[in-house]
């Protein structure tokens, strides 16, 4: 049963939205997604955040560019913990939907990642689950675990080899 949900504005996020589910489905964890958009579609992304609590969905992870509504709208029709990734549209590399999912009004917050930050939105959406998961916080300590040996087999590449390779970002 998905016990969290993923809503994007646009088929357009989905590159980026995608990342969201995988780090998701590398923790085992089951989720549901959508493509609803607050401005285009507005009465059924106000049905699918107010039902979403009723189907067993515990977290929310909404990305949306441009003006970017959809996170604090998502926010607005439930109680549910909404993490918010701003994406890159059409202009300003993403600072816009970075402000708009970052400044709500007091009373309806929105748990704001990076920009294109969809992978920690899935990655924090676990958190929240393992709080009462223990199954969910083993995976998450896992996870950390392997990207900590990452960091440690580059470290000591580099200082064996000097300052070579690497891959632009
Ligand atoms: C937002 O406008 C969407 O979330 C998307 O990031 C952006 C552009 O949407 P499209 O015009 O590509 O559908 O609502």
């Amino acid at each position: 049963m998905p016990r969290v949900g993923i809503v994007m504005g646009s088929h357009s996020d989905l590159p980026v939205m995608r990342k969201a589910g995988e780090a998701l489905e590398k923790l085992g964890i089951d989720y549901e997604a959508r493509i609803l958009s607050a401005h285009r579609t507005p009465e059924e992304t106000a049905e699918w955040a107010r039902s979403a609590r009723g189907r067993g969905i515990k977290v929310l992870i909404a990305g949306a560019g441009g003006s970017a509504a959809l996170p604090g709208v998502v926010a607005a029709h439930t109680t549910l913990p909404v993490v918010g990734v701003p994406l890159k549209a059409w202009a300003t590399d993403g600072l816009d939907a970075l402000l708009a999912v970052a400044q709500m009004p007091k009373g309806i917050p929105v748990a704001t990642v990076a920009i294109n930050g969809a992978e920690n939105a899935g990655l924090l959406a676990a958190s929240i689950l393992a709080v009462t998961d223990a199954g969910v916080q083993a995976a998450l300590e896992a996870f950390r675990a392997e990207r900590a040996a990452e960091v440690g087999q580059r470290d000591r590449e580099l200082r064996d080899g000097g300052l070579t390779g690497g891959e632009p970002r």
